[in-house]
């Protein structure tokens, strides 16, 4: 296999330079997974990552029902998602520091628009990224998105660390579920007929990521006003 500034002795198609075409999964009329698409990006992620936690840590929020979630969440952009016993809802404000959540850095913003981009949605400017931390046993179960205003625009999520098994259901909370496994980089976009799909996550196997350890982070972007 040559490389860059040698001679190849015949035509080289598959020199291990050439763009690899993106490898895109359908999983629904307007649903896709990009496998590793946030991966070129993850360098620039991950410290920025770390700032919006340093002013919005991971909190475990109550349910309106009472229970307290597994998962982690945390919040940046103009809006984040919270829910406790009055509740889900976004708010410009973050109840735990009193203080406006953190911008939305330009990398999360940048990420977001070209998967968007790639999966025909041109033009997204999400307004909240919610980010949600797993660890091995923590699970989301079956919902729906629809705390936002309009659901004319996508939702695009960002898997990094510990691999997870994503369940896609339908129209109805009673309809089959595909499984779909997500892992470090993958990214799915689901829009359209699509938005309002049920959905969720398995319980985490526990495993160890190289750079994140023993969790998964997933980042949502919504457009929520
Ligand atoms: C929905 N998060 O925060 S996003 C959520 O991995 C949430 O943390 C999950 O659901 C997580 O509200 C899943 C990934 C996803 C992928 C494909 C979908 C959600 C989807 C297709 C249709 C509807
Ligand atoms: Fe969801």
């Amino acid at each position: 296999m040559h490389r860059k500034g040698t001679t190849p002795a015949t035509l080289d198609l598959f020199a291990d330079d050439s763009p690899q075409p993106l490898a895109c999964e359908q999983i629904g009329p307007r649903s896709f997974v990009l496998r590793g698409f946030a991966l070129p990006f993850i360098d620039r992620v991950l410290p920025s990552l770390a700032s919006v936690l340093t002013r919005a840590p991971f909190r475990n929020m109550v349910t309106p029902g009472g229970r307290t979630m597994s998962v982690a969440l945390s919040s940046c952009g103009q809006f984040g998602w919270t829910t406790d016993r009055s509740g889900y809802q976004y708010t410009r404000i973050d109840p735990q520091t009193g203080q406006p959540w953190p911008g939305m850095p330009e990398v999360f913003m940048e990420l977001a628009r070209s998967a968007a981009d790639a999966a025909g949605f041109a033009g997204f400017v999400p307004d909240a990224c919610l980010i949600n931390r797993y660890i091995p046993g923590a699970k989301m179960s079956l919902h729906q998105d629809k705390d936002e205003q309009g659901y004319e625009w996508p939702v695009v999520s960002i898997s990094l660390g510990i691999p997870a098994m994503f369940l896609f259901g339908g129209q109805l909370r009673s309809d089959a579920t595909q499984r779909v496994p997500l892992f470090h980089g993958d990214v799915v976009v689901w829009g359209g007929e699509d938005r309002l799909r049920f959905h969720g996550v398995m319980p985490v196997k526990q495993a160890e990521h190289p750079q994140l350890g023993e969790q998964r982070i997933n980042f949502t972007f919504r457009r929520a006003r």
